[in-house]
């Protein structure tokens, strides 16, 4: 039986267009998803909008149109990045759709006959940005959000309140048996002893002073609280208490499944300690990891749609393709902490690793095959040397350790471990000079060895890096005469004998570093959005 999977990026707010910010989280996750589809695991990749609430509520009414003109305009948006980006979701749930909407007012009734829901007063000061209530204490005597340093306003509101009480030990039980759950581990801690220790206040779930909600169906005069309807959105998507709930039962109820949510550290709180707590309320199972990746910084801070410094991904793929955004945007920033982008950060990386490592690599073998065997990949044979010995290895251990990262959620290190053995390959082209092996007529099996190698460990880079370079690998297989490219041969060297090589077009044109990064200065300077499609 195959492995299954289901990996999740948060719902984004469609409140403004999307940046690279946004593109970053679900670029890896596609990255991480097909990777593993690649490898025969049954996978289920879901994003999708968050779009009730208080703020969209706000942004629409400034922009003169109802909430759902508005979200509906900013959803095109974002599916147009998501196509531009190459995005492989399975779905795309909006929590405006009937099959959310439904099912939210379900699991609010559920919790409410249980009396894990009850109906009380809030007193507390509230962030409209941040869609969250905080304490007398947390927003301190200028009364400034924790969160974004915006001012509170203070709120007095009949509201329904989740008895967070009730659930606490048992979500301290769960994070002691199940250490992966919140990865990195510093983001743990971070919850426990800033949130739990302290004591976890009941959370409120509904709100009366705006409409733009789910309505609760035993009180009408009521919405939702938006993280009580975003939430459930991983499991509203998979048809739960739907007609069909196949998917359901298969990528959530089946304890084989993986389940792992990417977030931010902005959402930690309510991934980590909330969401667990409603899915025991509703007696279902918690996902296996949620994965709290690191911010895509500017030089002036967070890259954000409110602070005005967002890159769009637009005019970087229309300039450099979409796999070299792809690219940087997975291997600059390692998975799980933050990183800057930069101008010249962004050439320098594509120079370094696609051009010069990989593309070189690959222009080299190329020639080198047509030029010593007609352009015909020479038959594997066994290890000359030392040299050779080394080289086959470390094809067979990359992709053991290309699996093992992976599978352990470290990205940026899987692919720096392909990137490592395409190196040593350009390496092992000097140790062996193939130049002076074809002078001697004695060495010509010792060359055949070398060429074959050396396309054999392009062939099985491409494989490991197509789950980044969705056009690009397309481009490698023609090269080197393969029809059906199998993940599994990467352990089968020789598998490329008799193919016939074609020189193609350069793979990725080395950048001028002084004339791109003032294009990428411009881009950042230039219109933030594209328009909707
Ligand atoms: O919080 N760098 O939506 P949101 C990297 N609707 N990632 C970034 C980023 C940046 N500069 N800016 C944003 C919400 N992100 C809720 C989520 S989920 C049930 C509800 C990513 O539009 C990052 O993953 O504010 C962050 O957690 C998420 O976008 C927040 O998106």
């Amino acid at each position: 039986m195959s492995k299954k999977f289901y990996i999740t990026t948060p719902i984004y707010y469609p409140s403004a267009s999307p940046h690279l910010g946004h593109a970053y989280c679900t670029t890896l996750c596609d990255v991480i998803v097909r990777g593993k589809r690649m490898r025969g695991f049954e996978t289920f990749f879901l994003t999708g909008l968050d779009e009730h609430g208080e703020k969209i509520q706000k942004n629409a009414e400034a922009k003169g149109v109802t909430p759902q003109e508005f979200v509906d305009e900013v959803a095109t948006r974002f599916l147009s990045l998501w196509d531009a980006m190459k995005i492989s979701n399975d779905d795309f749930i909006r929590t405006t759709q009937p099959r959310h909407e439904k099912t939210v007012q379900k699991i609010f009734s559920t919790m409410l006959e249980k009396g894990d829901i009850y109906l009380s007063t809030y007193t507390g000061w509230y962030c409209v940005h941040e869609e969250s209530y905080w304490t007398a204490t947390q927003v301190g005597d200028d009364h400034l959000c924790p969160e974004c340093g915006r001012p509170c306003e203070k709120k007095d509101e009949e509201a329904y309140f989740y008895r967070c009480q009730k659930y606490v030990d048992d979500l301290l039980d769960f994070y002691d048996q199940n250490p992966l759950f919140i990865t990195p581990e510093s983001r743990k801690n971070e919850m426990v002893n800033t949130f739990i220790k302290p004591g976890l206040m009941d959370l409120c779930v509904s709100r009366t002073s705006f409409s733009w909600g789910i309505q609760v169906v035993e009180n009408p005069s009521h919405v939702v609280y938006v993280w009580l309807d975003a939430l459930t959105n991983y499991i509203t998507a998979l048809g739960y208490l739907q007609d069909d709930d196949s998917l359901f039962q298969k990528f959530w109820m089946d304890e084989e499944t993986e389940i792992v949510h990417v977030i931010g550290a902005d959402i930690n709180r309510f991934h980590t300690i909330y969401w667990p707590m409603f899915l025991t309320s509703l007696g279902l199972r918690r996902p296996s990891r949620v994965f709290v990746h690191g911010l895509l910084m500017m030089k002036d801070g967070k890259m954000s749609k409110s602070k005005g410094n967002a890159i769009s991904a637009y005019p970087l793929i229309e300039r450099y393709g979409v796999d070299a955004v792809r690219y940087y945007l997975v291997s600059e920033v390692p998975f799980g902490q933050n990183g800057t982008f930069t101008p010249e950060q962004f050439v320098m990386r594509i120079n370094q690793d696609l051009v010069n490592n990989f593309g070189n690599l690959m222009n080299r073998t190329v020639s080198m095959i047509i030029k010593y065997f007609g352009g015909v990949v020479p038959a594997y044979n066994a290890p000359c040397d030392a040299l050779d010995e080394e080289l086959d290895a470390s094809i067979r251990a990359t992709k053991v350790a290309y699996e093992a990262l992976n599978d352990d959620l470290q990205v940026t290190q899987a692919y720096e471990k392909v990137m490592e053995l395409i190196s040593r390959a350009n390496k092992y082209i000097e140790e062996k000079a193939p130049w002076a092996l074809a002078k001697d007529e004695a060495k010509k099996g010792e060359l055949e060895g070398v060429m074959a190698r050396l396309a054999h460990v392009v062939y099985a880079g491409a494989l490991m890096l197509s789950p980044i370079l969705v056009e690009k690998c397309g481009e490698v297989y023609a090269t080197l005469g393969i029809d059906k490219p199998d993940y599994e041969e990467i352990d089968k060297l020789g598998v490329l004998a008799g193919n016939e090589v074609h020189k193609g077009e350069v793979l990725f044109p080395r950048l001028d570093a002084v004339k791109e990064t003032e294009a990428i200065i411009e881009m950042m300077n230039g219109p933030k959005e594209k328009a909707a499609a």
